[in-house]
């Protein structure tokens, strides 16, 4: 869960590189021009807890969507993945509590599926409950949890044993990184696999423009409040002294582009300072907080070839909202 991964974030940043990193990155940003944060920085305990509030709230569709199709197309889904029954890796990347791979990862051991689990995660605190956890709930799983850097991990998953392996990558999160970084991230996984090996990639789809916009911009504050989050974490852990209140969440969805942006709007001229930095806002500047990128499926499929994959299945919701689809390394 994000709410996991990010509880462990924090207990991550708290080692002086990191905490350097994300004050460089934070000053970085907010010296630019126009001004940006990373939104990787939004899941401290508090914004993993907002998250998690999100994820319950009415407006925002993307976890019950994807939940809908890993409950409802289980079968189907291990089927593709299973292929000609070869033993495989399944490796997810940011498992979280692994709430929707444990719909997969029941129906392969009920169907006696010759696989070992491998989630990857960059917190070793989500690491090892997986590790305590999955074992008892799922009794006969094999896992082997990997904590660090997605590609480190799948570099070392590559060289420890020369099965097949099925990498998943849910939840669009791949919507969280601009449409080129995307296309990088996605060749960049390819370049880990060998021809035969697959992705298992959730992502939110375009649509009726006012259900993104809603999602993002809900009637109880939530997102408000978890963009303006990462400006009291910067307070907490970088020594600055942002007032929150002296900012506006704005939400914008461009239905012709896909991109959903959020951004946090300065309601007066005002210089905040970080660690030993000011920063001055004018009235009406903005930071950019957040991309939250939807696509057509002729757009994945696209993506999907530009990393030299060829899209084999997709799996909707019975809205069509989100799709989980998998594609083949060629
Ligand atoms: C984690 N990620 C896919 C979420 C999204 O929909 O972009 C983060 C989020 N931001 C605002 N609401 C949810």
């Amino acid at each position: 869960m994000k709410n996991m991964d990010t509880t462990i974030a924090q207990a991550e940043l708290s080692s002086p590189s990191k905490t350097n990193q994300f004050f460089d990155d934070v000053i970085n940003g907010l010296n630019a021009t126009p001004k940006y944060l990373n939104s990787k920085y939004f899941y401290d305990a508090n914004g993993d807890k907002l998250f998690q509030d999100l994820m319950n709230c009415e407006e925002y569709y993307p976890t019950n969507c994807e939940l809908e199709i890993f409950s409802e197309k289980t079968a189907d889904i291990c089927k593709a993945i299973i292929g000609n029954g070869d033993a495989f890796e399944l490796i997810e990347l940011g498992a979280g509590d692994a709430t929707k791979s444990s719909y997969l990862l029941k129906y392969l051991l009920d169907n006696e599926a010759s696989f070992t689990y491998l989630p990857i995660d960059i917190s070793s605190n989500v690491i090892s409950y997986l590790n305590i956890t999955l074992p008892v709930t799922l009794p006969g799983i094999q896992i082997k949890g990997l904590n660090g850097e997605y590609f480190d991990m799948l570099t070392r998953a590559a060289s420890a044993s020369n099965k097949r392996k099925v990498v998943m990558f849910l939840g669009s999160n791949i919507g969280n990184m601009p449409v080129h970084e995307a296309e990088q991230f996605c060749a960049e996984v390819r370049n880990h696999l060998s021809a035969g090996d697959m992705l298992l990639i959730g992502i939110d789809l375009k649509k009726n423009p006012k259900t993104v916009l809603a999602a993002y911009n809900d009637k109880e504050g939530i997102t408000k409040r978890f963009n303006l989050n990462l400006l009291e974490r910067i307070n907490r852990e970088l020594g600055g002294n942002f007032d929150a209140s002296q900012f506006e969440h704005y939400p914008t969805y461009d239905p012709e582009t896909g991109a959903c942006k959020s951004y946090l709007v300065s309601l007066a001229d005002q210089d905040v300072k970080v660690g030993g930095e000011t920063i001055s806002f004018k009235k009406d500047e903005y930071i950019f907080m957040e991309i939250s990128q939807k696509f057509t499926i002729a757009q994945t499929e696209q993506m999907a070839k530009k990393a030299k994959f060829k899209p084999l299945n997709q799996f909707y919701d019975s809205k069509k909202w989100f799709v989980d689809a998998i594609w083949l390394a060629e």
